[in-house]
């Protein structure tokens, strides 16, 4: 029986339309992964697959000076810092485990750690006997902590719930705002800090693998660097839609804040990943993943960056959306900072699930060289080192 022509003509619209829908799903995404297992295109160096050693410049290795307690003379004014809650002592446990193992036996900086409500016996206990260094436990006080007297309830709830509709994790959980706002500009007021210049931030459940033979913190003071970094992702932009606009409003009200040998080219790049550039309004998402930070305070405590904070902290995005500690602090330090003292700690081997930073190198063990997930396929997609690369020449 002959099929009428219109008839013929939708089937074939139909079946095209389906292969249309298919390919949609499973087309590729431009960018084959790398052996190693980064997010770089075949025709991108990864730097991590380069043999590593230590970085070039000043270097304070190991002594007599950094044993514990008062004879620890060679320490400056630093400190690995956590804030973590009770339930999670297992996991610092590990972290302590691990950081202890690679660097700090060498050189015994003090641990703060904090938290909202007072630590346990039994987590300063078991943390206690993870080093032979001084440890300290820190309440922070509720004016850090409390959700500002600005923020409107109402609009909070109705916020978060649009948040959830976009799938914004822990959108709803006001404790994790709290977090990010306290990580973005409160910690270095706490004043068991009052005293100490630089931090390396540590939280539970995250990897070390590489020994490191000296003293970072030095190393930051000698060679003149205020921030480094291990991982550099790119961030779901529905959590920070109106983070970028309000950063251009300061910087049109402080134009002499923001710094001649920038980073604005990585902050807005939008050749790599355009549909984030346009939906986070102009910011490339990029940003330092501030679970590992090792950095100098006085940045954070400098005029420019206060000022960034409170100006921040009245819109109300810390609530109203989702902004992290991670994308306040980067933008900040790629526009107030010369960018030659942002430093990538390429020797540091690092892990906080899904991602990793795993050098060519002998002094690291259990990584995986050049992976950049475990996770699935789709998470080389958040892997923002090549834009890093390329605006530093490295790539
Ligand atoms: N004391 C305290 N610590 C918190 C609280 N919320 C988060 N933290 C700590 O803040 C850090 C970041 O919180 P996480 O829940 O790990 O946030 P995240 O890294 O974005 O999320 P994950 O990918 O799930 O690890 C961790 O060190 C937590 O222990 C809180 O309400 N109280
Ligand atoms: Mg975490």
């Amino acid at each position: 029986m002959a099929i009428a022509r219109p008839v013929r003509a939708l089937g074939l619209a139909a079946v095209f339309m389906w292969c249309f829908f298919i390919w949609q799903i499973f087309k590729p995404t431009g960018r084959p992964v790398m052996p190693g297992g980064s997010g770089l295109s075949s025709t991108e160096k990864d730097p991590n697959l380069d043999p590593t050693g230590e970085p070039e410049g000043i270097l304070t290795y190991a002594s007599d000076k950094y044993a514990p307690g008062p004879a620890g003379t060679a320490r400056i004014n630093a400190t690995l810092l956590a804030l973590v809650r009770n339930e999670e002592l297992d996991g610092m446990l590990q972290s302590m485990r691990d950081l202890e193992r690679t660097w700090n036996h060498k050189f015994n900086y003090p641990w703060t750690f904090f938290n909202d409500v007072p630590f346990t016996e039994e987590f300063k206990k078991k943390t206690r006997a993870e080093t032979k260094a001084e440890c300290r436990y820190e309440l922070i006080p509720k004016e850090h902590w409390e959700v500002p007297s600005w923020i409107n309830n109402d609009l909070y709830i109705e916020s978060t719930k649009i948040l959830k509709e976009q799938d914004v994790q822990y959108a709803d959980m006001v404790s994790y705002h709290q977090m990010c706002r306290w990580n973005s500009g409160m910690f270095y007021k706490h004043e068991a800090l009052a005293d100490m210049q630089y931090y390396w931030r540590v939280e539970p459940k995250v990897h070390f693998f590489c020994d490191v033979d000296y003293d970072v913190f030095r190393y930051m003071q000698d060679n003149n660097k205020t921030y480094g970094f291990t991982i550099n992702l790119y961030d779901a932009p529905q959590t920070i839609p109106t983070l970028w606009p309000e950063t251009l409003k300061f910087i049109a009200e402080h134009p002499e804040y923001v710094h001649e040998n920038n980073a604005m080219k990585w902050l807005t790049d939008s050749k790599r990943r355009p549909d984030h550039n346009t939906k986070a309004n102009g910011y490339s998402t990029c940003h330092f993943w501030s679970n590992f930070e090792i950095a100098d305070m006085n940045f954070w405590r400098s005029k420019a960056y206060e000022d960034y904070f409170n100006h921040l902290d009245r819109a109300g995005g810390f609530f109203y959306e989702r902004w992290g500690d991670a994308p306040v602090h980067s933008i900040a330090l790629g526009l107030f900072e010369d960018s030659n003292r942002i430093h990538w700690f390429r020797d540091i081997g690092y892990q906080h699930i899904p991602f990793f930073n795993c050098p060519n190198s002998p002094k690291c063990k259990g990584c995986v060289t050049g992976r950049f997930t475990d996770g699935e396929a789709w998470l080389h997609r958040e892997d923002c080192r090549p834009n890093w690369f390329k605006f530093v020449g490295m790539g």
